[in-house]
């Protein structure tokens, strides 16, 4: 019987997980990250779990999958995502250290099924050593469903990090989606095609909170990246490679900013690239930038 560990998408995972850590962006327990399973995926577990999968009434295809049938203790999320009702997340353990990820699985990571209202989880597997999921679950189940629906059922992964640049942005600029959107489009050619919807920024909210949980949902229907004021940045994608490469574009681009600020010393650059050069660059590339950040 094959490891839960070591399947495909808990490695992809993995691998997100790892090249955060390798980035400089997870100090101590920083970030978290979660990921929400195909059916194929649930399959997938409960074969390594030996719960046999199709014999649980599940079937590959089916519209919802079917309960995890083991006893374990509902825990309250606080918030209500019915349309995630039957999902399970892979789900980075509160406290734990991403530089640990790729070592101890079993303990840094855990899967959990959400309730059928999507108001409560239980855990399927990790969390070893009595962990349980990260204080920003809550948040990680609003998201999902958000962009769930928004991407019809595209994005799965979430990937929550604190690139130190990202925190000096938010000292430096006002917490304006679309000042730091636009400081952002004109540092390089890449980032309105890679972000063309601008980024969304919450103010300074308490890490863990619902209300932070609220606020960054509420900007995920229109943004894929969203940046937390004096805490971090928070990327959503179809996969953990497009997430993690996401926060990578965000990243360098304000480490340009920084750079050309140092340069400069201070904003006030002798060129960046212009309104027109944004549209020009969206347009061939089929894409509309945000028009709010033109
Ligand atoms: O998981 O980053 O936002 C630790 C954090 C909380
Ligand atoms: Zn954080």
């Amino acid at each position: 019987m094959s490891q839960v560990a070591d399947l495909e998408f808990v490695q992809d995972f993995i691998r997100m997980c790892e090249g955060g850590w390798r980035q400089g962006w997870h100090e101590r327990n920083g970030g978290n990250a979660s990921y929400r399973l195909t059916l194929e995926d649930i399959e997938a577990v409960k074969a390594c779990l030996g719960l046999g999968g199709h014999a649980f009434g599940f079937a590959v295809g089916a519209p919802e999958p079917a309960a995890f049938d083991e006893s374990g203790e509902w825990v309250s999320l606080g918030v209500e995502a019915p349309t995630l009702g039957g999902e399970w997340l892979l789900i980075t353990a509160t406290g734990s250290f991403m530089q640990n990820v790729a070592r101890l699985p079993e303990q840094c990571l855990g899967i959990i099924e959400l309730s059928e209202a999507g108001d409560a989880y239980r855990m399927v597997w990790g969390f070893e050593g009595d962990g349980r999921p990260t204080s920003e679950v809550s948040g990680h189940v609003l998201i999902h469903e958000r962009k769930k629906a928004a991407t019809q059922g595209a994005f799965r992964v979430v990937y929550h990090c604190h690139p130190t640049v990202i925190n000096a942005l938010g000292l430096a600029l006002p917490h304006d989606a679309r000042e730091i959107t636009r400081a952002l489009w004109k540092t390089m050619t890449e980032c309105v095609i890679v972000f063309p919807e601008g980024v969304g920024v919450v103010g300074c909210l308490v890490p863990g909170s619902l209300e932070l949980a609220r606020a960054t949902a509420e900007a995920a229907g229109e943004h894929n990246a969203i940046i937390w004021a004096h805490h971090g940045l928070c990327a959503t994608s179809s996969t953990c490679d497009e997430a993690f490469g996401l926060a990578h574009v965000i990243v360098k681009a304000a480490q340009i900013y920084e750079s050309a600020c140092t340069l400069c010393a201070g904003p006030y650059f002798r060129q960046a690239i212009s309104d027109e050069d944004l549209l020009r660059i969206a347009e061939a590339y089929g894409l509309t930038p945000n028009p709010k950040y033109l």
